[in-house]
């Protein structure tokens, strides 16, 4: 019964937790009565994105230690797009973030993507929503900074990270103008490299307004993510900045956002793709096939 479940979803237990992710991911019966029964949380969503390898995981590895010390409650969800690097990227958080499979105040979930529309996890709208049910205080979200995903992201979370590395030099000049959008801090990792600070400099120049279209000033953060100690200014900002996001306007702009993707998702739902060609390749035996008598029937 969904009605159980979800009270002992409330009361923090991770098996009714994880009983709850999976009736949402495989659509069992009654996991829409459960999702609408959700109550409305505060709890702040962090998302962290940027290239492969950049060291979004070390990162948020030394961010779950303080939050932790700080009495809070973490769940991460690492969204690994579906690659044949997939199953070394998971392997690989799970080394990252090894000392927290068994802490008490933190759950970690790796979510494949599975060809969504974009680059998130068909479900990560519901099952963030599950665990600020479930009493988290902070939601990391990691995800590789490729495709759609740190598009989706921003529309996700509080506060969106982009993680870069010194020598993306090249990279951050022909950076997708999507990443210079959607970041709340940028994060300069591997500051143990040596043009860190030199690139520092670069980035905050390219961010300064003359340069760019942003009305406020987006903080440049640099870290060693294997060096945990360098990455309390990293927290520090996100504190700050979560302070911010209290402002209702970007409440209600990243309720509309997941509004959209959850419609969306709703209507595409019958609309596939390897279907569509099929459907096509079948029509085209016929003559004078048209695309626009094709498409009308949806
Ligand atoms: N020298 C140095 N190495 C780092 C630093 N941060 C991370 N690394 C290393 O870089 C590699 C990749 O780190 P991850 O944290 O897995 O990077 P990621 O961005 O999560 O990678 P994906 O999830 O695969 O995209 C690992 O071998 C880390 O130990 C750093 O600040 N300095
Ligand atoms: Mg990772």
């Amino acid at each position: 019964m969904w009605q159980d479940l979800l009270k002992q979803l409330r009361s923090g237990d991770k098996k009714a937790l994880a009983r709850s992710i999976s009736l949402v991911e495989n659509e069992r019966p009654d996991y829409q009565l459960l999702l609408q029964n959700l109550p409305s949380f505060n709890t702040k969503t962090i998302g962290i994105t940027g290239p492969p390898g950049s060291g979004k995981s070390t990162l948020t590895n030394a961010l779950i230690g303080y939050m932790t010390e700080n009495k809070k409650k973490v769940a991460v969800l690492c969204v690994d797009p579906s690659s044949p690097f997939n199953h070394g990227a998971v392997l690989g958080d799970r080394i990252r973030m090894n000392e927290w499979y068994t802490h008490p105040d933190v759950f970690i979930r790796s979510l494949a993507t599975r060809g969504s529309l974009g680059g998130l996890h068909p479900k990560t709208i519901e099952i963030t929503d599950m665990l600020k049910a479930s009493g988290f205080d902070y939601i990391i979200i990691e995800t590789v900074g490729v495709g759609q995903s740190e598009v989706e992201i921003a529309g996700l979370a509080d506060v969106t990270i982009v993680v870069v590395v010194p020598e993306a030099g090249d990279e951050v000049q022909t950076m997708k103008a999507g990443l210079m959008e959607i970041a709340d801090i940028f994060v300069v990792n591997k500051g143990d490299r040596p043009d860190a600070d030199l690139f520092v400099k670069y980035l905050q120049m390219m961010l300064a307004p003359a340069f760019h279209s942003h009305y406020h000033e987006i903080p440049v953060v640099k870290t060693i993510a294997t060096q945990k100690e360098t990455v309390k200014g990293l927290y520090e900002n996100i504190m700050h900045e979560l302070q911010k996001t209290h402002s209702s306007e970007k409440k209600f702009h990243l309720l509309a956002e997941k509004a959209y993707m959850l419609i969306r998702q709703k209507r595409m739902k019958d609309v596939n793709r390897d279907q569509l060609k099929k459907e096509i390749e079948q029509l085209s035996l016929q003559n004078n096939f048209n695309l626009y008598r094709f498409v009308s029937q949806f």
